[in-house]
């Protein structure tokens, strides 16, 4: 399948830099997006400055897109009102925004700090009650809800990719569960635009790696099959980190960090 318009949101983002270049060769034409300067576009693409809460620039940017991959927003542990900002209204104004221009299908960056709170001696799927480690897990949780009412409301398919640790390598012991691989995070992406059928549907982004907590048995009709794996890192990783504290909560649960970020005020 390839796409007339596709719109990536986030473009200046962590893994909106890693998808840019990746999806053009998915479409005609890419729009990438970010609330700040994104530099002279790239050949086949075409450049649009959108704040995730300014609901007429929102309204504008999803004008005649195909699908949307959206990246943008807050993707970590922050004070509340930047979350709001970001993930609240600005999920609201993605959702809005594509049922009024008939956008028919999202990628939305979801996370697994949405069920962080699980501990890493539980393998979960993603018919678990959520349990967010953190406002920004909360928000995510959000986003998931209000796709799945886009969908019963208005059929606007969403997959949601709980996604773990995309980085170049996994840099910690909880990373050799939650990595997943640039190139197997495109592998996902695509397979979520690309699946013919899905209504709502979660799915965890992580690689094939032999430590695993989630269970993307309810996910298996979007096709993605990880390539990668965690376990070339392992030696490295676990000479770099050669204990953890058991009673920590960072290594108790699945979330690592997260679980104890914040209060901010
Ligand atoms: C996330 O949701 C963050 O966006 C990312 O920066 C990582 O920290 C990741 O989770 C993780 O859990 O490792």
């Amino acid at each position: 399948i390839r796409f007339k318009r596709l719109l990536l949101t986030g473009a200046a983002g962590n893994l909106g830099k890693v998808l840019r270049p990746r999806l053009r060769a998915y479409c005609d034409v890419l729009r990438v997006s970010h609330r700040s300067d994104l530099g002279a576009p790239e050949a086949g693409e075409e450049i649009m400055i959108a704040s995730l809460e300014d609901k007429d620039a929102m309204l504008g940017l999803l004008e005649g897109v195909d699908a949307v991959v959206h990246m943008g927003g807050v993707s970590t542990e922050q004070p509340w009102e930047p979350i709001l900002a970001g993930n609240i209204v600005g999920a609201y104004n993605l959702y809005e925004s594509a049922r009024k221009n008939g956008v028919k299908r999202i990628i939305f960056a979801s996370s697994n700090h949405v069920t962080g709170f699980y501990r890493q001696d539980e393998v979960i799927d993603t018919r678990v009650p959520v349990r967010p480690d953190g406002f920004y897990g909360l928000s995510k949780a959000f986003g998931e809800n209000l796709a799945q009412l886009y969908f019963d409301r208005w059929g606007i398919e969403t997959v949601s990719l709980r996604i773990g640790s995309s980085f170049p390598a996994p840099v910690d012991r909880r990373m050799l569960a939650t990595w997943m691989s640039y190139d197997d995070l495109e592998r996902l992406v695509v397979a979520g635009l690309t699946a013919p059928i899905v209504g709502h549907s979660v799915i965890y982004g992580m690689s094939d790696n032999a430590t695993t907590w989630w269970d993307n048995t309810y996910a298996r009709h979007i096709g993605y099959r990880p390539l990668d794996s965690s376990d070339v890192f392992r030696d490295e990783v676990e000479a770099r980190q050669q204990t953890i504290d058991r009673n920590d909560p960072v290594a108790l649960y699945q979330g690592g960090g997260f679980v104890t970020k914040g209060p901010f005020d």
